[in-house]
């Protein structure tokens, strides 16, 4: 942008997905300032904007036309939007109750996971970050350290990672936790009927849609 020229919000986000896509670090900065300057709300710049950049990325990996190494600099490019947008976030008052989240096992994916705990948290949940790649006596060993969990939410992004879903659901059972949490799921390869199959309470299929499921799953609207 330049100078004082005013920006609409449209050409803002466009300017951020575009950043996203081409990697290019400053101009993410660039956009996200101003979206903070205009008054544009966090929350829709990080999913007009930076999310539907991921998005195209993911596009053009699947049709080959990028690789491995333009995914890795696209998604350190969103990073440094979402440092700049994430404390813009409007916060509710009363905390809905904790979340306790984490990319399962042998799952390395966690943009999307990142994504749904900054929505969360901007929606007054307490969100327990467990990372990626999070075996399920993790998830296990922290409701029992912290005593109470409300929602154990858990992403895969692979057909190979998601039955990992289902290890937590049975570990949960084991040790007598199942009936004190409400499960929660999602990421690209996972669907309601795979919900239902492994017996977990909700799905949902992108980060906005995450926390109306969150707040239903804990009884508020
Ligand atoms: C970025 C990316 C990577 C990055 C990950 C960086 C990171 N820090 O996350 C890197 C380069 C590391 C990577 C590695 C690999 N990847 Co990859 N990767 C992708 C890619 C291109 C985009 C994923 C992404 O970030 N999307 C953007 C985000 C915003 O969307 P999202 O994750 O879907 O999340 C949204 C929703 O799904 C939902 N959501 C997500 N989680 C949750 C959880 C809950 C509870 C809820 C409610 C909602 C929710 O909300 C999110 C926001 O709206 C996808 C292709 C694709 N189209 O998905 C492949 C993809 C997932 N990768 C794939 C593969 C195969 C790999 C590798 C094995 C590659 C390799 N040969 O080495 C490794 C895996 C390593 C491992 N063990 O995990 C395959 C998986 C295929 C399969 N079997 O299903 C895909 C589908 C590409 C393909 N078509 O081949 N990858």
């Amino acid at each position: 942008m330049k100078g004082d020229m005013k920006m609409s919000k449209e050409a803002i986000f466009k300017q951020l997905s575009h950043a996203v896509f081409d990697g290019d670090d400053d101009l993410v900065v660039e956009a996200a300032e101003a979206a903070i300057k205009e008054g544009i709300d966090a929350t829709e710049a990080i999913i007009e904007g930076l999310a539907a950049g991921m998005t195209k990325v993911g596009e053009y990996y699947e049709k080959q036309k990028y690789f491995l190494p333009e995914v890795i600099i696209s998604a350190e490019t969103f990073k440094q939007g979402i440092k700049i947008l994430e404390p813009h976030l409007s916060k509710d008052i009363a905390s809905p109750g904790t979340v306790l989240m984490g990319t399962v096992i042998s799952d390395v994916h966690d943009i999307g996971k990142n994504i749904v705990i900054i929505m969360l948290s901007a929606s007054g949940f307490k969100v327990i970050d467990l990372g990626k790649d999070v075996p399920p006596e993790a998830f296990v060993n922290k409701i029992k350290e912290v005593g109470k969990v409300d929602i154990v939410a858990m992403s895969a992004l692979m057909t190979t990672s998601m039955m990992g879903m289902q290890d937590v659901v049975e570990a949960l059972k084991k040790e007598g936790l199942r009936d004190k949490v409400k499960i929660m799921v999602g990421g690209a390869p996972v669907s309601q009927r795979f919900t239902d199959d492994i017996g977990a309470d909700g799905y949902a299929g992108d980060a906005v849609e995450g926390v109306r499921v969150a707040k239903r799953l804990v009884g508020v609207q």
